[in-house]
């Protein structure tokens, strides 16, 4: 899906809060122009492929009218209490071809039994609520803050819990699984979920980034990072960031959302790195993604689009140092097709190559696309990229990385980002690999916007 959106909104919205401690007022939850419409639309339009909502933060608030629990917009002035976001947002996504999904805050800063065996009953009956009434959710999204102090149905103490043990994650998951048979699940909890949080939420992953993990259970920032070659479980890295420095609503970061340029740099760091992005838009107190927000982020798909409709690779010749059993099935042509299904492959005992690429002019480019087929799992391990200039071989390096190993691993896509050269050829090379690499697509590309 590559990117996709989290919308932050709850009773912080109306307090100018991050974490809600769980004894705000639900009286204060009153959107004067809630339009879930307007979000999904607004999303649709800065290109993502569906949205994550905030069902329930830390402060327990719910978006729907739970029939567990009193602390809902049932019990705030909205629509008389008879309304309800994650319906109004499912039913809006459908409409812009969108995908839905909830993100369900495990600890729970307003219930009574927070911390003790009951709440467990209370998280999975809200679990079978969302993931029952609202149609096909694709991904649920477990909050690693856990524990600590809050309202607690008005104890106001600190309950610390073990995050590893409490919420019996494998009952958990397989209940979830059972509702949703095809949903993702996030979580950095000692279960593994199908993906994984890449240690930051600065907006960006590790450039070595195997989509692998290991079955053990807490990860540290490393392999959460840049995953782990050898790992036995595919769980792919998802960058969370977003487009203010908050999660929610505050006025006094109207000045401060992030630029085109950041917002560019954001995706060859996440997206251009073997992961997928998730790009949060606060909800305002009115119940709308603000307008500068919803610019920013048209302008930011305007501008992916305008740069990667036009492969400047398009009619070149392509030709390899090894296509797997000669057949023609495995060609290099098989890179400059729309089909993600058809690849480049060598033999199997062939682990480094070379693919040259001979445009018929002199072209100007600064970004590279290349994309392993993954349904066959991610091998490559490091790669060169060089192009001929003024008759010499050169090395191109990415400018937005940092590692001094060269260019490593590629998955479902990697984007080099080099300065702007006018080229006629160039040579990508396949150092190492952990099997006969399968490249199903490259590209080259200008984009005009500075790093
Ligand atoms: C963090 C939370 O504590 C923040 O409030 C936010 O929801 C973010 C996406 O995850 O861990």
């Amino acid at each position: 899906m590559e990117v996709y959106a989290f919308l932050h909104y709850s009773l912080n919205t109306y307090t100018d809060q991050e974490w809600g401690y769980g004894d705000e007022d639900p009286a204060l939850f009153n959107p004067t122009q809630l339009d879930a419409r307007q979000w999904a639309h607004t999303c649709k339009l800065a290109g993502m492929k569906g949205i994550i909502l905030t069902a329930k933060h830390h402060c327990g608030f719910c978006l729907w009218p739970s029939q567990f629990t009193d602390y809902s917009v049932k019990n705030s002035p909205w629509k008389d209490g008879k309304g309800d976001i994650v319906r109004e947002l499912s039913e809006a996504c459908k409409k812009e071809g969108l995908r839905f999904a909830v993100y369900l805050s495990p600890w729970d800063r307003n219930h009574p039994q927070y911390g003790r065996d009951p709440y467990l009953l209370y998280f999975r009956n809200q679990l079978t609520e969302l993931l029952t009434n609202y149609g096909d959710i694709f991904e649920i999204w477990f909050d690693g803050a856990n524990g600590g102090d809050g309202y607690y149905g008005g104890a106001r103490e600190t309950r610390t819990i073990d995050r590893t043990t409490y919420y019996q994650w494998p009952q958990t998951f397989s209940l979830i699984r059972q509702l949703q048979p095809d949903i993702l699940i996030w979580s950095d909890a000692s279960t593994r979920g199908d993906l994984r949080w890449v240690g930051t939420e600065a907006g960006y992953v590790g450039e070595t980034n195997w989509s692998h993990l290991n079955k053990e259970g807490k990860a540290p920032f490393r392999q959460l990072h840049y995953g782990i070659e050898d790992g036995e479980l595919w769980v792919p890295g998802e960058t969370n960031t977003s487009i203010r420095p908050g999660w929610f609503y505050h006025t006094s970061q109207d000045t401060q959302v992030k630029t085109l340029q950041q917002l560019v740099q954001t995706y060859y760091k996440s997206v251009g790195r073997n992961s997928t992005l998730l790009l949060n838009f606060p909800i305002t107190p009115e119940g709308r993604i603000h307008p500068l927000d919803s610019i920013r982020g048209q302008e930011f798909a305007q501008h992916i689009t305008k740069v990667f409709s036009h492969n400047l690779a398009k009619g070149a010749h392509l030709t390899a140092t090894n296509i797997r059993n000669n057949d023609k099935h495995y060609s290099p042509k098989n890179l400059l097709k729309d089909n993600p299904d058809t690849f480049w492959a060598t033999d199997d005992t062939v682990h480094s190559a070379t693919l040259t690429i001979q445009l018929k002019h002199p072209t100007t480019i600064n970004r590279f696309l290349v994309s392993e087929y993954i349904p066959l799992g991610q091998r490559v391990r490091k790669f060169t990229l060089e192009a001929q200039i003024d008759g010499n071989w050169t090395q191109l390096k990415d400018q937005l990385s940092a590692d001094k190993d060269g260019l490593t691993t590629i998955g479902h896509k990697r984007i080099i980002c080099f300065p702007t050269i006018t080229t006629t050829q160039l040579r990508f090379t396949i150092q190492s690999t952990k099997a006969a690499p399968l490249i199903s697509r490259i590209g080259l590309y200008y984009d005009p916007l500075p790093l």
